[in-house]
């Protein structure tokens, strides 16, 4: 079933009861829906990016307003004690993201050998550093790599109020080459930056064209960070939220939906309600990259109260 942005917005249209009975039995024809897969980040290199993201707390120029300044390349051995801290609490991937416009080749060499410690530990790799050049998908590919987080971030119509310094067409070439590289994609984007309905219904309807549909998606909401140009977007009604994640499900039935930034600022009924939605994977750990996250005994509650195991 192909949906484009009209077709997605007539799913945000639907009564709210219609729409989650809707996502929850698309979900329930794919997956446990009792099971929700966990991935924990590690910022590998922090701050000092060249982009302009709008909602980015890295970006160099704003390094002032944001109190991140430009960090160094972890080492491997740091890289190594977190990932096995994260498989010892119960994480089954480890995801490393660089402040990066994208990587120089000998950064890229180092974090290859961050890759293989990953994996020798039997756990799934995935990273985010940005956009790629020729080559470089297929040496990551080579050393093992599983997924590749690459945004689209927001509907095409919208990409420019928010970001100045590349384009959503560079974006897609980059999640090219790694398709072809034949590393599986996670994409998504951020919800609540002042964005309409909309431009929400043509994100998800961009994302479920992708052939194939991602095989992670993604979906964050917008962690309002003081001194980036969007610390006072507009707060977005919570159910609002709710429905994106409906419709990421309903699109995109057979793959991953992650409920990524901002569960430190929702509560536990929305969390649960986003569940509810179709929503199967989590970013677990007291920190996403430079913001923090609900803490693992606060999750591990929160999955026994709901009778949730991870997978
Ligand atoms: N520099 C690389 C890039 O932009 O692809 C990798 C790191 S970047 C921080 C990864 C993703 O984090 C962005 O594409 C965006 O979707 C998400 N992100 C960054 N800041 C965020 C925020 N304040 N709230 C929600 N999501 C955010
Ligand atoms: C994604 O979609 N969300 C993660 C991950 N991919 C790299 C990043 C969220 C960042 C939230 C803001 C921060 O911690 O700086
Ligand atoms: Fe840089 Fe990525 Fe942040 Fe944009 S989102 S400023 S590319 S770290």
């Amino acid at each position: 079933m192909s949906f484009d942005t009209a077709a997605v917005e007539a799913l945000f249209e639907l009564p709210f009861n219609d729409l989650i009975y809707r996502a929850q039995t698309v979900h329930r024809q794919h997956f446990d829906p009792n099971r929700i897969q966990r991935s924990t980040l590690l910022s590998i290199k922090t701050g000092g990016c060249s982009e302009d993201c709008g909602y980015c707390s890295q970006s160099a120029r704003r390094d002032a307003a944001t109190g991140i300044s430009r960090g160094k390349l972890l080492e491997l051995e740091e890289v190594k004690v977190a990932a096995k801290a994260a498989k010892d609490k119960g994480a089954t991937r480890f995801c490393m993201g660089a402040a990066w416009r994208g990587p120089k080749e000998g950064d890229l060499n180092r974090v290859i050998e961050m890759v293989r410690v990953v994996k020798d530990l039997g756990m799934e790799a995935c990273l985010t550093l940005g956009l790629l050049g020729p080559g470089q998908a297929e040496k990551l590919a080579a050393a093992g790599l599983d997924y590749y987080n690459h945004n689209l971030d927001t509907g095409a119509e919208f990409y420019d109020q928010i970001i100045t310094t590349h384009s959503q067409e560079a974006r897609m070439e980059t999640l090219l080459r790694v398709r072809q590289a034949g590393i599986k994609i996670c994409c998504g984007g951020i919800i609540g930056m002042g964005e309409t309905r909309k431009v929400r219904a043509s994100l998800i309807a961009q994302l479920a064209s992708l052939d194939p549909p991602p095989e992670s998606v993604p979906i964050n909401h917008l962690v309002a960070i003081p001194g980036t140009p969007l610390e006072n977007a507009p707060p977005l009604d919570p159910f609002e939220f709710v429905r994106t994640i409906a419709c990421a499900r309903i699109t995109m039935p057979t793959s991953w939906v992650r409920l990524s930034a901002g569960r430190q600022q929702m509560s536990d009924e929305l969390q649960a309600l986003c569940f509810l939605a179709g929503a199967n994977s989590i970013f677990y750990g007291d920190k996403l990259l430079t913001s923090g996250n609900p803490d693992v005994a606060h999750d591990e509650a929160l999955f026994a109260r709901l009778g949730l195991t991870g997978c």
